[in-house]
């Protein structure tokens, strides 16, 4: 139950101010922990938030989301969840959620009495906007997913295409190994970037050909199983070799996760970077060598949203006063989300 106090744990706070710097701190410190105070444990100060019933458990896990954010976008994400807009929307669908259910079970119930049941048409009504609730909550909480994890990016592709010097020039760094001998890279290399807030988890992977030993073969194993996860594949194509048909290579890649086509050495054709879209396969030529690095969210074509308007309002009103007027993602654990998908399907299937 709420305590009523109004700090942060609803317990009494007793505030003790220093002069600044790390000495005196460290002598109050010092003297109040010979009082017989200890120390708090990680996120107690949040426990006791949850069990005085000052936030609900959403809240406190954005709290840890805050502290963990990478990103501005991740760290806004988190205090909109942290002052209660995940547990609100959740809440709305939970009533909506009960009305429908107070109306179904008083007409099972009472199917003779002269009781003013919701007409066919409202009850419709109600049940597209539950539909339209799940849908919102799940968008959001798969866009928060990504501020807090960050897009998993494969680069994939056959053995010296350039997948390694595509990484490293994304990077900025020599992360990679890259020679000339087909088959360099062995294992899965993981780098994280920021891409205008986003991050983005790129994975440089084993070309996929034959083998030609075990722990090639293990490496093709493993990109296999990256690629199957990837929310896009980035997968990279020697240009100078004339691709021409890119459904070729499609059969190298799972179903259902986006592909770019990366056709790269367009130094050695000596034509200009461009970006083609046709019959659903987008290829952006470039080189990775000698190419700027210039990639943006809107190359990822990333869904979240909303990507410029916060950075607009943040310089004046802080991390999270702009909630009210981009209703935008929440940091969404995959529990949370694989309840949430498991809600809806139950609830899909029970309407049908
Ligand atoms: N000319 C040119 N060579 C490239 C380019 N990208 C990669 N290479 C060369 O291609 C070879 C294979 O590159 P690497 O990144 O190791 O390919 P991976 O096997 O796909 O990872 C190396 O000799 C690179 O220097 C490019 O854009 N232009
Ligand atoms: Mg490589």
């Amino acid at each position: 139950m709420p305590t009523g106090r109004p700090s942060f744990t609803g317990e009494h706070v007793l505030e003790l101010q220093g002069h600044g710097g790390a000495f005196i701190v460290d002598r109050v410190l010092h003297r109040v922990l010979g009082l017989g105070v200890r120390m708090a444990r990680p996120g107690e100060f949040s426990e006791r938030a949850f069990l005085n019933g000052k936030m609900d458990l959403a809240q406190a896990e954005a709290v840890a989301d805050l502290i963990d954010a990478g990103t501005t976008a991740a760290a806004r994400a988190a205090v909109r969840s942290m002052q209660g807009e995940f547990s609100k929307r959740i809440r709305v669908l939970q009533s909506q959620l009960t009305e429908l259910r107070v109306h179904v079970e008083a007409a099972i119930d009472f199917p003779d009495e002269e009781i003013d049941f919701l007409e066919g048409s409202a009850l419709q009504d109600l049940l597209s906007r539950v539909f339209a609730g799940f849908d919102s909550i799940t968008a959001a909480a798969s866009q928060g997913a990504l501020l807090r994890e960050g897009l998993n990016v494969v680069i994939a592709g056959a053995p010296n295409a350039g997948k390694s010097t595509l990484l490293n020039r994304l990077v900025g760094d020599d992360v990679a190994i890259v020679t000339n001998l087909p088959g360099t890279t062995r294992d899965v290399l993981r780098q994280q970037v920021h891409f205008d807030g986003l991050p983005v988890n790129l994975i440089d992977t084993a070309g996929l050909r034959m083998a030609a030993d075990v722990v090639e073969e293990e490496g093709i194993r493993r990109a296999k199983s990256e690629m199957q996860r990837a929310d896009r594949v980035l997968y990279v194509l020697d240009a100078t070799l004339g691709h021409s048909n890119p459904a070729a290579d499609l059969a190298h890649l799972p179903p259902k996760v986006p592909v770019v086509f990366i056709m790269n050495k367009i130094d050695l054709l000596g034509v200009p970077p461009r970006l083609e879209s046709n019959a659903g396969f987008t290829r952006i030529y470039l080189s990775a060598q000698t190419g700027k690095r210039r990639l943006s969210r809107r190359r990822f074509r990333c869904p979240v949203g909303p990507p410029t308007a916060p950075r607009c309002a943040a310089p004046r009103q802080g991390i999270g006063r702009e909630r009210s007027r981009h209703p935008g993602p929440v940091p969404c654990h995959r529990t949370h989300r694989r309840r949430l998908k498991a809600c809806a399907a139950q609830f899909e299937r029970n309407h049908r």
